[in-house]
Protein backbone atom coordinates (compact mmCIF):
# COMPACT_ATOMS: atom_id res chain seq x y z
CA UNK A 1 0.00 0.00 0.00
CA UNK A 2 2.73 2.33 0.97
CA UNK A 3 4.61 1.53 -2.19
CA UNK A 4 0.96 2.58 -4.27
CA UNK A 5 0.56 5.50 -2.57
CA UNK A 6 3.86 6.62 -3.65
CA UNK A 7 3.48 6.15 -6.73
CA UNK A 8 0.48 8.36 -6.93
CA UNK A 9 1.97 11.01 -5.11
CA UNK A 10 4.63 11.21 -7.97
CA UNK A 11 1.86 12.30 -9.75
CA UNK A 12 1.27 15.37 -7.39
CA UNK A 13 5.27 16.19 -7.14
CA UNK A 14 5.57 15.99 -10.87
CA UNK A 15 3.30 18.40 -11.57
CA UNK A 16 2.99 21.01 -9.00
CA UNK A 17 3.83 21.79 -5.91
CA UNK A 18 2.90 19.02 -3.24
CA UNK A 19 0.05 19.37 -1.74
CA UNK A 20 0.76 16.21 0.86
CA UNK A 21 1.62 17.50 4.30
CA UNK A 22 2.66 15.01 6.97
CA UNK A 23 1.72 17.78 9.87
CA UNK A 24 -2.14 18.28 10.28
CA UNK A 25 -2.99 22.25 9.53
CA UNK A 26 -6.41 23.74 9.36
CA UNK A 27 -8.03 23.88 6.14
CA UNK A 28 -8.89 27.25 5.54
CA UNK A 29 -10.09 27.41 2.20
CA UNK A 30 -12.56 24.53 1.60
CA UNK A 31 -14.18 23.57 -1.68
CA UNK A 32 -17.60 22.82 -1.71
CA UNK A 33 -18.08 19.29 -3.77
CA UNK A 34 -21.57 19.81 -5.95
CA UNK A 35 -23.95 17.15 -7.90
CA UNK A 36 -23.84 17.24 -11.30
CA UNK A 37 -27.80 18.11 -11.11
CA UNK A 38 -27.29 21.36 -9.15
CA UNK A 39 -24.37 22.52 -11.39
CA UNK A 40 -25.49 26.19 -13.31
CA UNK A 41 -24.74 25.23 -16.93
CA UNK A 42 -21.43 27.57 -16.84
CA UNK A 43 -20.22 25.18 -13.88
CA UNK A 44 -20.62 22.51 -16.18
CA UNK A 45 -18.80 24.05 -18.90
CA UNK A 46 -16.01 25.18 -16.66
CA UNK A 47 -15.52 21.33 -15.49
CA UNK A 48 -15.96 20.06 -18.62
CA UNK A 49 -13.02 22.40 -20.42
CA UNK A 50 -10.96 21.61 -17.56
CA UNK A 51 -11.08 18.38 -18.34
CA UNK A 52 -10.41 18.28 -21.96
CA UNK A 53 -7.41 20.72 -21.43
CA UNK A 54 -6.32 17.38 -18.53
CA UNK A 55 -6.37 15.79 -21.78
CA UNK A 56 -4.44 18.03 -24.31
CA UNK A 57 -1.89 18.81 -21.12
CA UNK A 58 1.94 16.44 -22.44
CA UNK A 59 2.52 13.77 -20.50
CA UNK A 60 4.55 14.37 -17.70
CA UNK A 61 6.31 11.17 -16.15
CA UNK A 62 7.94 9.04 -18.55
CA UNK A 63 5.93 6.50 -18.44
CA UNK A 64 5.62 4.33 -21.81
CA UNK A 65 2.22 4.58 -23.30
CA UNK A 66 0.45 7.87 -22.16
CA UNK A 67 0.45 11.31 -24.32
CA UNK A 68 -1.38 13.63 -21.56
CA UNK A 69 -2.20 13.54 -18.22
CA UNK A 70 -5.46 12.53 -18.26
CA UNK A 71 -3.90 9.15 -19.72
CA UNK A 72 -1.28 9.38 -16.66
CA UNK A 73 -3.97 9.06 -14.30
CA UNK A 74 -5.75 6.21 -16.42
CA UNK A 75 -2.60 4.19 -16.48
CA UNK A 76 -2.01 4.53 -12.97
CA UNK A 77 -5.13 3.34 -12.33
CA UNK A 78 -4.40 0.18 -14.68
CA UNK A 79 -0.95 -0.42 -12.94
CA UNK A 80 -2.71 -0.50 -9.64
CA UNK A 81 -6.40 -2.33 -10.17
CA UNK A 82 -5.09 -5.84 -8.67
CA UNK A 83 -4.12 -3.81 -5.27
CA UNK A 84 -7.26 -1.58 -5.09
CA UNK A 85 -10.58 -3.61 -5.75
CA UNK A 86 -12.03 -5.88 -3.58
CA UNK A 87 -10.33 -4.95 -0.63
CA UNK A 88 -10.33 -2.59 2.24
CA UNK A 89 -7.87 0.22 0.43
CA UNK A 90 -10.68 0.09 -2.31
CA UNK A 91 -12.64 3.53 -0.71
CA UNK A 92 -9.22 5.22 0.48
CA UNK A 93 -7.58 4.86 -2.73
CA UNK A 94 -9.73 5.85 -4.55
CA UNK A 95 -10.32 9.22 -2.29
CA UNK A 96 -6.58 10.26 -3.10
CA UNK A 97 -7.40 9.43 -6.15
CA UNK A 98 -10.19 11.97 -6.93
CA UNK A 99 -8.53 14.49 -4.88
CA UNK A 100 -5.23 13.69 -7.27
CA UNK A 101 -7.66 14.37 -10.12
CA UNK A 102 -8.81 17.74 -9.17
CA UNK A 103 -5.85 18.68 -7.80
CA UNK A 104 -4.37 18.87 -11.43
CA UNK A 105 -7.93 20.20 -12.95
CA UNK A 106 -7.07 22.92 -10.32
CA UNK A 107 -3.51 23.53 -10.28
CA UNK A 108 -2.91 22.56 -14.48
CA UNK A 109 -5.60 23.50 -15.74
CA UNK A 110 -6.78 26.93 -14.00
CA UNK A 111 -10.13 25.18 -12.57
CA UNK A 112 -11.62 26.83 -10.09
CA UNK A 113 -14.10 24.40 -8.85
CA UNK A 114 -14.64 21.65 -7.06
CA UNK A 115 -14.61 18.23 -8.49
CA UNK A 116 -18.20 17.19 -9.07
CA UNK A 117 -20.20 13.70 -8.46
CA UNK A 118 -23.19 12.29 -10.32
CA UNK A 119 -25.40 11.80 -8.02
CA UNK A 120 -26.54 7.86 -9.45
CA UNK A 121 -29.62 7.52 -7.47
CA UNK A 122 -31.24 9.93 -9.07
CA UNK A 123 -30.88 7.99 -12.36
CA UNK A 124 -30.64 4.28 -11.03
CA UNK A 125 -32.52 2.31 -13.61
CA UNK A 126 -32.98 5.23 -16.16
CA UNK A 127 -29.68 6.10 -16.48
CA UNK A 128 -30.17 6.67 -20.57
CA UNK A 129 -32.14 9.25 -19.72
CA UNK A 130 -29.50 11.21 -17.78
CA UNK A 131 -28.35 14.89 -17.91
CA UNK A 132 -24.84 13.77 -17.06
CA UNK A 133 -25.56 11.63 -21.00
CA UNK A 134 -26.54 15.56 -22.49
CA UNK A 135 -24.53 16.25 -25.77
CA UNK A 136 -23.78 19.76 -24.86
CA UNK A 137 -23.41 20.42 -21.11
CA UNK A 138 -22.65 16.69 -20.32
CA UNK A 139 -20.34 13.93 -21.17
CA UNK A 140 -21.93 12.66 -24.33
CA UNK A 141 -24.27 9.87 -25.07
CA UNK A 142 -24.52 6.18 -25.25
CA UNK A 143 -21.67 4.34 -27.78
CA UNK A 144 -22.98 3.86 -31.30
CA UNK A 145 -22.37 1.25 -33.96
CA UNK A 146 -19.82 -1.53 -33.99
CA UNK A 147 -17.13 0.04 -31.29
CA UNK A 148 -20.02 1.06 -29.81
CA UNK A 149 -17.72 4.76 -29.69
CA UNK A 150 -19.79 8.10 -28.68
CA UNK A 151 -20.60 9.58 -31.15
CA UNK A 152 -21.50 13.25 -29.73
CA UNK A 153 -20.58 15.59 -26.70
CA UNK A 154 -17.72 17.20 -25.73
CA UNK A 155 -15.50 13.85 -25.74
CA UNK A 156 -16.26 12.37 -28.85
CA UNK A 157 -12.84 12.96 -30.99
CA UNK A 158 -10.85 11.58 -27.72
CA UNK A 159 -8.12 9.24 -28.98
CA UNK A 160 -7.11 7.31 -25.74
CA UNK A 161 -4.56 5.38 -25.84
CA UNK A 162 -4.33 3.27 -22.62
CA UNK A 163 -6.79 0.53 -22.21
CA UNK A 164 -8.73 -1.83 -22.87
CA UNK A 165 -7.44 -2.99 -19.78
CA UNK A 166 -3.81 -3.52 -19.54
CA UNK A 167 -3.09 -3.50 -23.25
CA UNK A 168 -1.97 0.26 -24.69
CA UNK A 169 -4.14 0.80 -28.21
CA UNK A 170 -5.39 3.80 -29.85
CA UNK A 171 -9.05 3.40 -29.81
CA UNK A 172 -12.23 5.68 -28.84
CA UNK A 173 -14.41 6.40 -25.39
CA UNK A 174 -16.85 3.92 -25.93
CA UNK A 175 -20.26 3.01 -23.66
CA UNK A 176 -23.06 0.22 -23.54
CA UNK A 177 -25.68 1.85 -21.19
CA UNK A 178 -27.49 -0.44 -19.43
CA UNK A 179 -30.70 0.69 -17.49
CA UNK A 180 -30.98 -2.29 -16.09
CA UNK A 181 -27.23 -2.92 -14.82
CA UNK A 182 -27.91 0.72 -13.36
CA UNK A 183 -30.63 -0.54 -11.10
CA UNK A 184 -28.33 -1.46 -8.54
CA UNK A 185 -27.55 1.55 -7.86
CA UNK A 186 -31.30 2.46 -6.35
CA UNK A 187 -31.68 4.80 -3.31
CA UNK A 188 -33.61 1.57 -1.45
CA UNK A 189 -29.73 0.27 -2.00
CA UNK A 190 -27.47 3.30 -1.00
CA UNK A 191 -30.07 3.31 2.22
CA UNK A 192 -29.06 -0.45 2.90
CA UNK A 193 -25.31 0.34 2.79
CA UNK A 194 -25.98 3.02 4.92
CA UNK A 195 -26.95 0.98 7.90
CA UNK A 196 -23.95 -0.55 7.70
CA UNK A 197 -22.09 -0.52 11.05
CA UNK A 198 -18.65 -1.48 10.29
CA UNK A 199 -16.42 -0.90 7.38
CA UNK A 200 -16.01 -4.24 6.73
CA UNK A 201 -19.59 -4.62 6.00
CA UNK A 202 -20.04 -0.79 4.30
CA UNK A 203 -17.28 -0.96 1.90
CA UNK A 204 -18.27 -4.43 0.11
CA UNK A 205 -22.25 -2.86 0.44
CA UNK A 206 -20.75 0.19 -1.64
CA UNK A 207 -18.39 -1.53 -3.96
CA UNK A 208 -20.97 -4.73 -4.92
CA UNK A 209 -23.71 -1.84 -4.80
CA UNK A 210 -23.41 1.47 -6.45
CA UNK A 211 -20.17 1.19 -7.54
CA UNK A 212 -20.68 -1.58 -9.67
CA UNK A 213 -24.16 -0.15 -10.75
CA UNK A 214 -22.18 2.96 -12.37
CA UNK A 215 -19.80 1.09 -14.27
CA UNK A 216 -22.37 -1.14 -15.30
CA UNK A 217 -24.48 0.97 -16.43
CA UNK A 218 -22.37 3.20 -18.36
CA UNK A 219 -20.82 -0.11 -19.85
CA UNK A 220 -17.94 0.10 -22.19
CA UNK A 221 -14.71 1.40 -21.25
CA UNK A 222 -16.05 2.31 -17.66
CA UNK A 223 -16.89 -1.83 -17.14
CA UNK A 224 -13.16 -2.28 -17.83
CA UNK A 225 -11.83 -2.92 -14.00
CA UNK A 226 -8.65 -2.07 -15.39
CA UNK A 227 -9.14 0.75 -17.61
CA UNK A 228 -12.40 2.69 -16.92
CA UNK A 229 -10.67 6.16 -15.75
CA UNK A 230 -10.40 6.28 -20.01
CA UNK A 231 -14.79 7.95 -19.93
CA UNK A 232 -14.47 11.07 -17.59
CA UNK A 233 -17.52 10.15 -16.27
CA UNK A 234 -15.34 7.81 -13.99
CA UNK A 235 -14.62 10.82 -11.78
CA UNK A 236 -18.06 11.75 -11.10
CA UNK A 237 -18.81 8.14 -10.92
CA UNK A 238 -15.71 7.84 -7.49
CA UNK A 239 -16.40 11.32 -6.43
CA UNK A 240 -20.15 10.01 -5.75
CA UNK A 241 -18.89 6.93 -4.02
CA UNK A 242 -16.42 9.07 -1.63
CA UNK A 243 -19.57 10.88 -1.12
CA UNK A 244 -21.68 8.09 0.04
CA UNK A 245 -18.47 7.14 2.07
CA UNK A 246 -18.12 10.70 3.61
CA UNK A 247 -21.85 10.62 4.11
CA UNK A 248 -21.46 6.92 5.99
CA UNK A 249 -18.80 8.50 8.10
CA UNK A 250 -20.42 11.77 8.96
CA UNK A 251 -23.03 9.40 10.63
CA UNK A 252 -20.18 8.41 13.86
CA UNK A 253 -17.22 11.07 12.72
CA UNK A 254 -15.11 9.92 15.87
CA UNK A 255 -15.32 6.58 15.00
CA UNK A 256 -15.56 6.16 11.89
CU1 LIG B 1 -10.93 1.68 -9.45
Amino acid sequence: MRLLLASLTAVFIAHAAPVVSPQRTTCTNKTQRKAWHSLTRNEKLDYINAEKCLMSTPAKLGLSGPRTVFDELQLFHVMQTPEIHFVGAFLPYHRFFMHAHEHLLRTLCNYTGAQPYWDEALDAGNFSASVILDPKTGFGGNGVGEGNCINDGPFKDYVNVIGPGQANTEHCIDRIVSDCMSEVGSKQIVDGCMQMQNFSTFWPCIEGGPHGAGHGGIGGQMLNVFSSPGDPIFYLHHTYLDKLWWDWQAQDLSAR
